[in-house]
């Protein structure tokens, strides 16, 4: 198998750990779920480039609207939605090499 192969899989197991380490990080809440803090630590330190761009999406604002179930807490799922809608941005793509 050549290294491109596992591109995708590598890739997803990076997503994987980054979201599982941001969800266990803080006191109480469930370690599989991101609770507010966590998500706004996770957003400040892994989508900071982002943030800066969106003046209009709060660390808030993104909470609340990827929360999709409303159980103010952000499961793995609702995570990749964030993600693919972060890599959707076009000045995301643009930076993508
Ligand atoms: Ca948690
Ligand atoms: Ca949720």
């Amino acid at each position: 198998m050549s290294r491109s192969d596992n591109d995708f899989q590598t890739g997803f197991n990076m997503i994987l750990k980054t979201f599982q380490r941001y969800a266990n990080s803080g006191n109480g809440g469930c370690a599989n779920r991101l609770e507010r803090s966590e998500m706004k630590k996770l957003l400040e330190e892994q989508f900071k480039g982002y943030l800066e761009r969106s003046k209009d999406a709060s660390v808030d604002d993104l909470f609340d609207k990827f929360d999709e179930d409303n159980s103010d807490s952000v499961d793995f799922v609702e995570f990749l939605n964030i993600v693919a809608k972060l890599a959707a941005d076009a000045d995301i793509l643009s930076q993508i090499k």
